[in-house]
């Protein structure tokens, strides 16, 4: 029976298959009542006034962070929950041993069971949205139905939400179906459920970040790297950045690192006083999707509208950026308060906390002011660094793309694939110590093959292939690199000082393109020589470079095996082609 009253507009008349979709979960969720989001300023305005009046958002001091608010998450619900998310294929094959499977029938059974009733005494939200520019033939569409106001209003700032979103839907016929409840918020009763083959999201008992937003990790990386494999092309957990160097000629970037491993700063990077002349675009901070042009280049787009990034550690030293971007029209979750009502958190070289990410007056016994996963979402346009070029419709040429983890050792700075086939193998070989972005123990080494573990929507085998088969169909490929800001010494210090300083591996790769500068030629790739590399200025020892440069053969000896090892998983779902780069490597290493 339908308990909802429309509340009157017309968005529910632009598609039928949306109102369709809308109307059989109303029936199942039976919510109060139904509201469309129009994705106007006053709607956002109007929505974050009415979380304010009932105490759910909390507004931070209006001279110093004007427009922003404090959300405090369910203290059990502060991370992605990947022993909860689910890839739901026919075939349990498809969904790879890189997810956790189960099969479509019986998923949708025990959701329907969750979803049952859940938004009674609630509204129901819809939110259609578009990842990517509203005009780009390279987006796509979804829509998002949500019982939870501050996913909306996150959804506002981190998609192109509402009205034309729906109208292209309407055009196009085709989109994501996302369905969220954050439910009673109950670990036990929590999944975050894909259904690859029918476009559709199923998430319930989280309100946080990547659980409940379904565009991002869910919509933009799970069901998209899925969409791209039929479609040719690739949705990656990718920065895209524009490097303009001193002579005026931009390149842009693409790099893939895990959460929390810096992709926001590096977006938004600094260039250092020592390297006058070189300008730094931010086009996305955490997804590219990455299309074959015409001319035989890869175009990417930032399918994402705004920021959600990590906060502990900005400041003004880390990243200016960043840090003035969050001074206004911010909406913080899971930061410290200090008595002036001014947001804190560890890594601020100011003000002191006096309430911490739970409301509670703050006791260092108890723990950090703010929650390590604690985040920031804001608009890209907020951003000082934001490119002119963000919003093309064809997206920006890639010349190179780029992986790297988290590893104290063994991985060196950076190095470069000798050509894509090899590249796909350094992408796939990816290991990162674990962050606070993922429920888990942090700190431990695991294995994240293009730093897509928690994103790939099918089996990594064929991802691999497909990589591949991406590659062998472009004219004008971009090199490939590795890179690892976090190797330390001995006593665990670490050896390079990353943020602005990392424009100089960069610039590296750039003169690598246009074939300016040399490397040598080692069992891994070819590395930079100290020479090659941009030191005037660097506060770095040359021993200290010497070793972030270093490849020892015994390290990468047990390195490669271990990487043998994990792909063994994989079977015939194997390519070929990356077992036969992988015996060009170990013959290298012996
Ligand atoms: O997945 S989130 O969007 O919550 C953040 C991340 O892990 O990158
Ligand atoms: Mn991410």
């Amino acid at each position: 029976m339908a308990t909802a009253a429309y509340t009157m507009s017309p968005l529910p008349q632009l598609s039928r298959a949306v109102t369709d979709w809308v109307n059989s979960v109303r029936e199942l969720t039976q919510p109060r009542a139904i509201r469309w989001c129009e994705g106007t300023e006053a709607e956002a305005r109007e929505l974050t006034a009415q979380l304010l009046g009932s105490g759910e958002l909390t507004a931070l001091n209006e001279q110093y962070f004007p427009g922003c608010q404090l959300y405090r998450s369910a203290p059990n619900d502060v991370a992605r929950v990947e022993h909860l998310t689910y890839i739901c294929t026919r075939s349990q094959e498809d969904a790879g041993p890189n997810n956790h499977w189960m099969d479509p029938r019986e998923a949708h059974a025990r959701m329907r069971e969750l979803f049952r009733g859940c938004m009674r005494e609630r509204t129901l939200y819809v939110i259609p949205y578009c990842m990517g520019p509203i005009d780009s033939p390279l987006s796509r569409c979804g829509v998002e139905i949500t019982d939870s106001p501050y996913v909306v209003i996150n959804m506002m700032i981190m998609t192109r939400a509402g009205r034309a979103a729906l109208e292209r839907i309407a055009r196009e016929g085709r989109f994501v179906r996302g369905l969220h409840s954050t439910g009673e918020l109950d670990p036990e009763r929590r999944f975050i459920m894909h259904f690859p083959e029918e476009l559709s999201i199923e998430s319930f008992g989280s309100g946080y970040g990547g659980n409940a937003l379904l565009g991002k990790k869910c919509h933009a990386l799970r069901i998209a790297s899925w969409q791209a494999r039929s479609e040719g092309w690739l949705a990656e957990h990718m920065l895209i950045v524009g490097l303009q160097n001193p002579k005026g000629e931009t390149h842009y970037v693409a790099c893939a690192f895990p959460s929390a491993c810096g992709k926001t700063n590096l977006a938004m990077l600094i260039p250092p006083a020592s390297l006058p002349g070189w300008r730094v675009f931010t086009v996305g901070d955490d997804i590219a999707w990455l299309h074959p042009g015409a001319d035989g280049r890869l175009w990417a787009i930032n399918p994402e509208a705004g920021y959600f990034g990590v906060v502990p550690g900005t400041n003004p030293e880390t990243n200016r950026n960043a840090y003035e971007m969050i001074r206004r029209d911010t909406l913080f979750t899971n930061v410290g308060l200090t008595a002036d009502n001014q947001p804190w958190w560890e890594g601020l070289k100011t003000g002191a906390p006096v309430v911490d990410w739970q409301g509670r007056p703050y006791d260092p016994a108890r723990g950090p002011a703010a929650h390590p996963n604690s985040r920031f979402t804001v608009s890209a346009k907020r951003n000082p660094s934001y490119s002119p070029h963000a919003e093309d419709a064809r997206g920006v040429p890639i010349s190179a793309l780029v992986f790297g983890g988290r590893r104290r050792e063994v991985a060196p700075l950076v190095y470069e694939a000798r050509d894509w086939q090899h590249g796909v193998l350094v992408g796939a070989s990816v290991a990162s110590e674990t962050t606070a972005a993922a429920v888990g123990q942090v700190g431990v080494t695991r294995r994240d093959p293009m730093a897509m573990q928690p994103f790939c929507g099918y089996n990594f085998g064929d991802y691999w292939q497909h990589w591949l088969n991406v590659g062998a169909g472009l004219a004008r490929p971009p090199r490939i690199y590795h890179v690892n800001w976090f190797r330390r010494d001995a006593q665990g210090r670490f050896l390079w000082p990353g943020f602005g300083e990392n424009l100089r591996v960069l610039s590296w790769m750039i003169d690598r393109c246009n074939g300016k500068v040399g490397a040598s030629e080692a069992a891994i790739g070819r590395l930079p020589r100290v020479e090659d590399l941009d030191t005037r200025g660097l506060d770095v020892t040359q021993e200290a470079l010497a070793a972030l440069l270093a490849v020892d053969p015994t390290l990468w000896r047990k390195e490669v095996a271990e990487f043998r090892e994990y792909l063994g998983k994989y079977g015939n779902r194997l390519p070929p082609a990356l077992l036969q780069e992988l015996q060009t490597t170990e013959a290298r290493l012996h």
